[in-house]
């Protein structure tokens, strides 16, 4: 067989890398950063580099499986499909459409299609219940934007390229690549900035592997990011440093946004925050002082308790400031369909009312906290939850009480099916499995966060078509969901137009192709051929900075609302909190870490990912907190919240903060008998340790706590007391 070459992307990350793959008939022998491609422009990372072999795993699922007892057997799709579709008509009937659930996990969100086809799915059958993983790593964000300029989906970026001061906060892109930003080549990217004379720094609890490499560290202590914002805030007012004309015309709510800030000098909060005033106030000299300035916080600071209420605060300081819409600030991108934010409000796209029947904690960009996924299972009565669909996830690892109460939910199901492309933890609990295509077995355009939400500094479009064919009987999500669709008396979108059509479609050979296709025409960006005479991808049309405000907000007044009351009024509660803060100063808190090689609980089956010390996950500690518990690296400690302990070996390391340990998550995968590597490694669930439930998750949001949780640590055994 002759050997080929063909260009796609990564969809691991939000970097999106190009890709050169050289394939021989059905085996990608090997692949390689594009070194053409119009933005990536031959960067990429180990992950991508090695995805041909995680695509090529043995343990890949190939059949349909069906519980029986305690074991799974294969079956043929046309069973699976009028088994599930049948039990899901029946629940409907009997219970009512929020009876079926769905969990949508993060490897398929960078996927255009699936995540769309998963809500609509739901949105058939009358169920409110879709879960996602946007309650562990950004709904604050989404509820922000929502008050703020009028549609969650509008999310403003750092001009990455033209900054002059950039202040990253609860992110490490060396090692994620960011979030809510495309950042590949961030170390370049980031060093450019002080090449042309610019300042970046690292507000976060441990001395990353970007702060090593360059800009500024300030150790902060874990979840008090919104009191270090707050005095922030406080400091760019006192010293008037804010665009008197661009609040007057374009922004509302200014002096209710001063009085949330007055009770919080930086002299006060460095006391629970650990930044001292003088080094706040040099950032506020350096931010304030530059020709184009963010604040840009990410995962880190969203995980905590007030991540609404800290994305609320750089929010309005990036916009007073004059940094909002502005050339070397922050960007508003425009995505593919000119107008978006204001089509799809108008349609009540993401903007539903309503609140969880447990907890009643309201829905943000139509979806409920995964956090509340338990609850909403075992809680008996009336809109009680008996199916879930869990497409691309694996909750039984990354939602908080993950292994706890959520195993317990999932064994209470009537009906449980997972679409993976692995026999993952969750999918021991499954009643069917059904088998997936990996990411080079599925055309391609880019997700909604870079073609509905812009969210790239630049933008551009790449097709691709699918590198090799679907195995035995694997097969495509978005076909997967349509027959699910189909099978289950679903009217997709809640609508039987598009339903109809659809289902017509499906009986004339669509393809998943042939929709991309269709919606390439509709995005304007022309036919599939065309695109595929842009391998590399294609470049769009630049940012114009200045024109989102008093032109793009899409609240109901047109400006930009600085104070949102609900907001304001949590704002005044913080004074609790703070209290609890300076109290317990002492006390360890711990966070997550991601690494290198791993990408939250998924790729932990690569041999190559998890050999020698990396078989498994360690708890990083400052040496002062090793030596008053009497620990040294290598030792092994019992990790214990509140909720439950975890033992493991201990790293000890000057790069954490005193006070403060981080544990990696995505471990745990000893149960794992569908994951031969990854069953082998000793790593632990860190998630064991996070609380679930209505009241533990942030109220706004829905955002599960998974950083700054109060921890106890100890040797292990416990030393004894001869
Ligand atoms: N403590 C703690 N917990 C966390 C985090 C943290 O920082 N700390 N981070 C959180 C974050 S940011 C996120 S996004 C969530 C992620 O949470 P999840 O999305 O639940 O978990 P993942 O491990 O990303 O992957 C889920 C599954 O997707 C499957 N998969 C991979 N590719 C494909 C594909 O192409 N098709 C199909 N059908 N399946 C595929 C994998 O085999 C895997 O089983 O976890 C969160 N959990
Ligand atoms: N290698 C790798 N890359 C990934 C992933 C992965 O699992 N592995 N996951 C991907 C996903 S799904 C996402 S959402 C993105 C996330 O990407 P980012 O948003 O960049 O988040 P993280 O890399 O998790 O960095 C969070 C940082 O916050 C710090 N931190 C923890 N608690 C606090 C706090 O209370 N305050 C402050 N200021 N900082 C705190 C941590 O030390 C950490 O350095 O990464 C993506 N990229
Ligand atoms: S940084 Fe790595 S994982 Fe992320 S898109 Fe690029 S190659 Fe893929
Ligand atoms: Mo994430």
């Amino acid at each position: 067989m002759t050997t080929r070459t063909q260009h796609t992307f990564c969809r691991i990350c939000e970097a999106t890398c190009g890709l050169t793959a050289t394939i021989d008939g059905d085996r990608i022998q090997r692949v390689e950063p594009d070194a053409e491609h119009v933005v990536t422009r031959g960067y990429s990372c180990i992950k991508g580099l090695r995805y041909h072999e995680i695509h090529h795993s043995p343990d890949r699922l190939r059949t349909p499986l069906k519980r029986v007892g305690d074991r799974f057997e294969q079956i043929d799709w046309e069973q699976a499909l009028a088994e599930i579709g049948q039990k899901v008509r029946q629940l409907v009937r009997d219970h009512g459409g929020d009876s079926v659930s769905a969990y949508l996990g993060n490897p398929i969100s960078f996927s255009l299609l699936p995540p769309i086809l998963t809500a609509a799915f739901l949105q058939g059958l009358g169920s409110r219940n879709l879960f996602q993983t946007g309650s562990q790593d950004c709904n604050n964000k989404f509820v922000v934007a929502e008050r703020m300029y009028g549609f969650p989906f509008i999310q403003p970026f750092p001009d990455v390229d033209r900054i002059q001061c950039l202040i990253i906060i609860g992110s490490n892109p060396a090692v994620s690549r960011g979030s809510f930003i495309q950042l590949p080549d961030p170390i370049r990217r980031l060093r450019a900035i002080e090449s042309r004379g610019g300042k970046v720094f690292h507000v976060n609890p441990r001395r990353t592997e970007t702060a090593k490499q360059l800009g500024t560290h300030v150790f902060i202590r874990p979840d008090t990011d919104v009191f270090f914002l707050l005095s922030f805030l406080h400091e760019v007012l006192l010293r008037g440093e804010i665009d008197q004309r661009r609040i007057g015309r374009f922004m509302r709510g200014f002096d209710q946004l001063r009085g949330a800030a007055e009770p919080w000098p930086a002299e006060r909060t460095a006391a629970v925050t650990g930044v001292s005033a003088s080094m706040l106030r040099s950032m506020v000299d350096a931010y304030v002082g530059a020709d184009g300035a963010a604040l840009h916080l990410s995962t880190g600071v969203n995980q905590g308790s007030h991540g609404t209420l800290a994305f609320w605060v750089q929010e309005a300081i990036n916009a007073v400031s004059g940094n909002l819409d502005r050339r070397g600030g922050t960007l508003v991108g425009r995505g593919y369909v000119d107008g978006f934010p204001k089509l799809a409000k108008k349609g009540g796209h993401t903007m539903r009312k309503d609140v969880s029947r447990v907890g009643r904690l309201p829905s943000v960009a139509d979806t409920f906290p995964a956090g509340l996924m338990a609850d909403q299972i075992l809680t008996p009565g009336n809109g009680r939850v008996r199916a879930l669909f869990c497409v691309s996830g694996n909750p039984l690892l990354t939602v908080p009480n993950s292994n706890g109460r959520l195993a317990e939910a999932l064994d209470a199901l009537e009906l449980l099916v997972v679409i993976d492309i692995f026999k993952n933890e969750t999918a021991n609990h499954a009643h069917y499995i059904l088998p997936g295509a990996s990411a080079f077995q599925r055309p391609d355009l880019p997700f909604v966060f870079q073609s509905l939400m812009g969210v790239q500094p630049v933008p551009y479009v790449q097709y691709t078509d699918a590198l090799v064919p679907l195995e035995a009987d694997q097969r495509d999500e978005t076909m997967i969901l349509l027959q699910l669709a189909k099978a289950s008396g679903s009217r997709l979108f809640g609508s039987r137009v598009v339903s109809g059509a659809l289902k017509a479609c499906m009986s004339l050979g669509l393809t998943t192709e042939r929709v991309l296709g269709l919606m390439a025409r509709g995005f304007r960006l022309g036919s599939l051929d065309s695109l595929r005479s842009d391998p590399h991808g294609r470049l769009l049309a630049p940012h114009r900075p200045g024109d989102f405000l008093g032109s793009r907000v899409v609240t109901d007044d047109g400006r930009v609302d600085l104070a949102p009351l609900d907001l304001v009024a949590a704002a005044a509660d913080l004074e609790a909190d703070f209290e609890i803060e300076l109290a317990r100063r002492g006390e360890l808190k711990l966070i997550s870490k991601r690494e290198p090689l791993s990408h939250n609980s998924w790729l932990h089956n690569h041999p190559r990912f998890v050999e020698g010390k990396r078989s498994t996950n360690y708890l990083y500690m400052h040496p002062t907190d090793a030596e008053r518990i009497g620990v040294h690296s290598g030792d092994a400690v019992e990790v214990r919240s509140s909720v439950a302990s975890v033992r493991l070996p201990v790293q000890v390391s000057e790069e954490m903060m005193v006070g403060a340990v981080a544990l990696p998550h995505g471990w745990g995968h000893q149960e794992a008998d569908g994951l031969t590597v990854a069953s082998k490694t000793t790593g632990v669930n860190v998630n064991l340790l996070a609380a679930d439930g209505p009241e533990q998750l942030e109220y706004f949001s829905g955002m599960a706590k998974l950083n700054g949780i109060w921890v106890e640590v100890a040797p292990y055994p416990a030393a004894s007391r001869n």
